[in-house]
């Protein structure tokens, strides 16, 4: 094993429900209430493929240029959010874990499909523990599309079955399978099925147990 990449919404940073609330405002300003059952297919995918899920839900047709101001929208909402965001915002045991993760001498990236990946990441004391960043930015197909994990890895020097993805969502950890990664994991094992280990967070572990429970 060489290296680890992460997500970051729902994985390293706390962000998905602030996402969640600002499709929550969209969808009131357009006239209807989003439905909750919504809030784990929104993880992973991207801004408009997410807007196209929240459309359809509402019943709702737009333009492609009424697409572009709704996903405008939402994103604006979700920056303002996110302006007294710091160190507050990494999740429980991430810092001792990225610790972990180097002392095993591991090389560590992330692999996220937002656009505001480096944006929130800049806002915390984690931004320089990573060697590299693949975001929304960096790819033309997301989530469950492996693309990203694979420009991490590549970007990293490493191949796929040397490199294991902690992900929290469904489509991501389909990605993480697709590209020929191991992965774990982050949240309930109820929905995460299909990767290789779950836990519920990164506390209590250390990169020395991740890989020897995926050896
Ligand atoms: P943005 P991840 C994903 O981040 C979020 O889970 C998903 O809810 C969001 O729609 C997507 O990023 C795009 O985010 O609007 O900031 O570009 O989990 O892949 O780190
Ligand atoms: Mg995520």
């Amino acid at each position: 094993m060489k290296a680890f990449i992460f997500d970051l919404d729902g994985v390293i940073v706390d962000t998905v429900q602030y996402h969640y609330e600002s499709w929550v405002k969209l969808a009131s300003s357009l006239g209807f209430q989003l439905n909750p059952i919504i809030q784990e297919k929104l993880k992973g995918i991207s801004r408009m493929a997410s807007l196209d899920l929240v459309l359809a839900q509402g019943g709702i047709t737009a333009t492609p240029e009424q697409k572009v101001e709704y996903a405008k929208q939402k994103n604006d909402w979700y920056l303002e959010s996110l302006s007294s965001v710091n160190d507050n915002v990494v999740l429980p045991g991430v810092k001792e874990f990225l610790i972990s993760t180097k002392e095993a001498k591991l090389k560590m990236a992330i692999g996220s499909a937002s656009k505001n990946a480096k944006t929130i990441l800049a806002k915390t004391s984690i931004y320089k523990s990573f060697d590299t960043i693949k975001d929304g930015n960096d790819v033309k197909n997301s989530k469950p599309d492996p693309e990203v994990f694979l420009k991490a890895a590549k970007s990293l020097k490493v191949k796929p079955s040397e490199a294991v993805v902690f992900e929290d969502s469904e489509k991501g950890i389909i990605a993480a399978k697709a590209g020929g990664f191991m992965c774990v994991g982050i949240g309930s094992s109820d929905v995460l099925t299909d990767a290789d280990i779950v836990m519920e967070d990164l506390t209590h572990i250390s990169a020395e147990m991740i890989v020897r429970l995926l050896s």
